[in-house]
């Protein structure tokens, strides 16, 4: 156990929107949740195989962020990016033929969980290399500006991807030379097994991405509301000023890092203790105290999201492997005949 945490009380607060727009919201999360419920249980069934990571417990980071976007955005995430992509605009349908590994998936079969991508919805990946990301976005953000395409890009990366040369270089260009990027930290407190505090020399995130002239900000990331309002005065500076900044949304996971992991690292206690904090239930709760959401609407929300998230896996059920004779193609240059 990581003594050192202490867990925040739970989200409380008005909700600032309309019906409509915090029952979308509520909706995506519920989406988030349901679909990676299911993944796990594929997983066990073989269907899903290599590397899983769960976003569960997180999905009020993605939301809240994206839904404070612009459909025009970029989009860099890591491997536990099924929500980012999912919220992006990647039919789920093709996000779980990709897990399954079938050609109607969103790559092509060829990623799997890790590596899924779609440039018809801008969102560049799915990076199964911790720190990959951000000088991709960095990329992404310079070629916007060298273009004067009005759009900002937005990287998702965990705080371990702060102890990266990755990071202090995309940091650096970055601000050097005022590219458009919001870099996101979706700070879960550990780097698989390892608390932020064995593997980072300055543990305030902010200060770090501060010390490259950045302006920073930092937001609870159980909270929906919160992340959406921080993202949206965020992104609104970077697109008025050209500037990139930090956020440090400050979220928990509550299963393993991925699916293999025994979570030797922290105590079941504490894990509980941030699920009073779950981003969907207090988010529910507060929507029920305002009245802009019932049972009724809650449950047929949920039923909404379960009927999509059988109809993504008959989809990809349905779907089929690439054949043997095309594995190749994109692998190696075709061969030239003299
Ligand atoms: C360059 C690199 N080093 C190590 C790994 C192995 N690895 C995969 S995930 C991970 C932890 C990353 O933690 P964090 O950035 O906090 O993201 P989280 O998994 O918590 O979302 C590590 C070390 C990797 N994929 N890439
Ligand atoms: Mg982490």
């Amino acid at each position: 156990m990581n003594q050192d945490i202490e867990v925040p009380p739970p989200p409380t607060g008005h909700v600032p929107w309309d019906k409509a727009f915090a029952q979308i919201v509520l909706s995506d999360m519920l989406r988030i949740r349901r679909m990676e419920e299911k993944a796990a249980e594929l997983y066990g069934e073989q269907k899903i195989r290599g590397f899983l990571h769960l976003y569960i417990g997180e999905e009020a980071a993605a939301t809240g962020a994206l839904r404070a976007l612009q459909p025009e955005d970029n989009i860099v995430a890591t491997y536990r990016e099924h929500g980012h992509a999912l919220l992006s605009g990647v039919a789920m349908s093709r996000i779980m033929a990709e897990m399954f590994g079938k050609q109607e998936g969103c790559s092509r079969g060829r990623g799997g969980s890790m590596h899924l991508f779609d440039r018809a919805t801008r969102f560049y990946g799915g990076n199964a290399i911790v720190g990959g990301g951000l000088p991709l976005a960095a990329g992404l953000a310079l070629a916007d500006k060298m273009g004067k395409r009005q759009a900002l890009t937005a990287c998702f990366f965990g705080e371990g991807a702060m102890a990266e040369g990755a990071f202090h270089e995309a940091m650096n260009l970055a601000a050097l030379w005022q590219l458009p990027v919001l870099y996101c930290c979706e700070n879960n407190l550990y780097a698989m097994g390892t608390a932020l505090a064995r593997a980072e020399s300055q543990t305030d995130l902010c200060a770090k991405a501060a010390s490259y002239g950045m302006a920073t900000v930092q937001v609870d990331g159980m909270d929906v509301v919160a992340v959406f309002e921080a993202v949206q005065r965020a992104a609104q500076q970077v697109r008025e000023q050209g500037v990139p900044m930090f956020v440090e949304i400050r979220t928990y996971r509550f299963r393993a890092h991925s699916m293999f992991d025994p979570e030797l690292y922290r105590d079941k206690q504490e894990v509980e203790q941030w699920k009073t904090r779950g981003p969907i239930h207090t988010y529910t709760a507060r929507l029920k105290a305002q009245g802009l959401l019932t049972e009724t609407e809650f449950l047929a929300l949920d039923a909404q999201a379960q009927a999509e998230v059988d109809a993504a896996v008959a989809f990809a059920d349905a779907g089929t492997w690439e054949p043997i004779e095309t594995l190749l193609h994109d692998v190696t240059t075709p061969q030239e005949t003299a």
